[in-house]
């Protein structure tokens, strides 16, 4: 098979990027070109104020998880480096498989030295002395470049013993490879993928950083939160706070696709307007007619909500999340209905079956908005809305993890803000579709 098409990075190249700067810029495959680029400075930055005044920065800087769920990444560090067992291990969540998130893999491919520093740097504040990248399987490119990134700092003594002279402070990086299953970018999923178990979440508490990979305590992070520390630290934590909103600091990546004139990655500030972000992407290609925020376990919002800020406390406001950072738009010629339908059988196919509430909700599911979208009768006389909304309920508050827990967030908002099951200009018939 040929080289796998470059992800499109609009603004690479301009001013005023933080995570994007050096993409399309450095040469991902020289060391030399990252450090003549600021690499590495970071890290010597952290190696000065030691592990707790790294975790210090960080909380301070207010950073949280851009992975979806936005936790806080100081409380996360500060939990880990408290244990007192050890080894304590080191998860970089790489495995980006939300639909519609291409942001880590951009990083990844374009930026991969940043990757490696920014993860070493994690580890220092946490003490953690093996790390673990664990990588989509569908990434070939970004698997090149991590891989080539992670020999070259070998070699020159930025991963391995003593690193940067630093006497104990150890660290090296392992690449470990999803095989195509959505759930294995679940953080305890991930655990048993590494540890040669099926990938199946395990019930939190006991949270991974108590009891993580081998049981150890571990901390789990997405690439892009990890690349925010070195901004941290090089520009300092009030700088960094001073970007965003109160609640949600500095910027944000977002995947931008469907129906806009320029698709990809864009960095904005936290609080950027949906509107504005549609703007920077060439706008809409037709009438805008609905835009799943969060992936398919967001949600969606319309026309109305164009002005809405997309900060954390933005996206609860309208009964969303900003999740990895999907903005999925669609036009006036979009097939709501037919998507309903495809995120529902995407759960139902990913659900790892091993909880009742998901493996039977998301069949369920699937089965009466099938129902519902072709206009059929449920033959055992039940109102296939009510019963939607019941399993609906049921997944969310019983589900072991987030896939169930999430599964019937896209389907609810869609009925309730789009009105998506009452009409829609599909251009198909009902029955076609079904
Ligand atoms: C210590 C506590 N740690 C929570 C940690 C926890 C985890 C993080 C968030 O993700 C989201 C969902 C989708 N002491 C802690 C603690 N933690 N309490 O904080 O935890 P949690 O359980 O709220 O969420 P989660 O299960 O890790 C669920 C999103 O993830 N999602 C997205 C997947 C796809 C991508 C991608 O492609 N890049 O991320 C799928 O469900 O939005 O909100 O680390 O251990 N007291
Ligand atoms: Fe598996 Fe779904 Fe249960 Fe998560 S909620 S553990 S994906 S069955």
């Amino acid at each position: 098979p040929g080289e796998e098409p470059e992800p499109v990075v609009p603004q690479a190249g301009s001013s005023g990027l933080a995570l994007l700067r050096r993409i399309g810029v450095v040469d991902p495959e020289s060391l030399d070109d990252y450090r003549a680029h600021g690499g590495y400075t970071a890290l010597r930055t952290a190696l000065r104020l030691g592990p707790a005044g790294v975790i210090r920065e960080v909380t301070e800087a207010n950073l949280t998880g851009r992975g979806g769920a936005a936790f806080p990444t100081g409380r996360k560090w500060e939990a880990t480096a408290g244990q007192p067992v050890r080894p304590h291990y080191l998860i970089c969540n790489a495995d980006e498989s939300e639909p519609g998130t291409f942001k880590d893999r951009v990083l990844m491919e374009g930026d991969p030295f940043a990757v490696v520093e920014a993860m070493t740097i994690a580890a220092f504040a946490t003490g953690c002395s093996r790390g673990y990248l664990y990588l989509r399987g569908e990434y070939p490119r970004a698997l090149r470049r991590m891989r080539g990134a992670i020999d070259r700092a070998r070699e020159r003594g930025l991963l391995g013993r003593d690193i940067l002279g630093e006497p104990g402070f150890d660290f090296d990086i392992e690449i470990r490879r999803g095989a195509g299953a959505y759930i294995c970018g679940e953080e305890t999923a991930i655990f048993n993928s590494i540890e040669g178990y099926r990938g199946e979440p395990r019930t939190k508490p006991p949270f991974p950083v108590e009891r993580g990979l081998f049981g150890k305590p571990t901390a789990v992070n997405n690439v892009e939160t990890l690349l925010n520390v070195p901004l941290i630290l090089t520009g300092g934590a009030a700088a960094y706070a001073g970007t965003g909103t109160g609640g949600s600091t500095g910027t944000r990546l977002f995947c931008l696709s469907g129906q806009v004139r320029r698709p990809g990655v864009y960095e904005v500030p936290f609080g950027t307007t949906l509107r504005a972000l549609l703007d920077l992407a060439g706008g809409t290609t037709g009438e805008l007619r609905a835009v799943l925020l969060g992936g398919a376990a967001g949600g969606f919002v319309g026309p109305d909500r164009l002005d809405l800020p997309l900060s954390l406390e933005g996206a609860r406001e309208a009964g969303t999340t900003l999740g990895s950072g999907v903005v999925l738009v669609f036009d006036e010629t979009a097939d709501l209905p037919d998507l309903l339908l495809r995120i529902a059988a995407f759960f139902r196919d990913e659900s790892c079956g091993q909880c009742v509430p998901c493996r039977v909700g998301t069949v369920r599911q699937e089965e009466a908005l099938r129902r519902l979208v072709g206009q059929r009768v449920n033959s055992s006389g039940e109102d296939d809305l009510a019963l939607l909304r019941e399993v609906g309920r049921a997944m969310r508050d019983s589900s072991i993890c987030g896939l169930g827990q999430t599964a019937w967030n896209a389907v609810e908002s869609a009925i309730d803000s789009l009105g998506a099951l009452s009409g829609g200009a599909s251009g198909t018939t009902t029955e076609e579709r079904v």
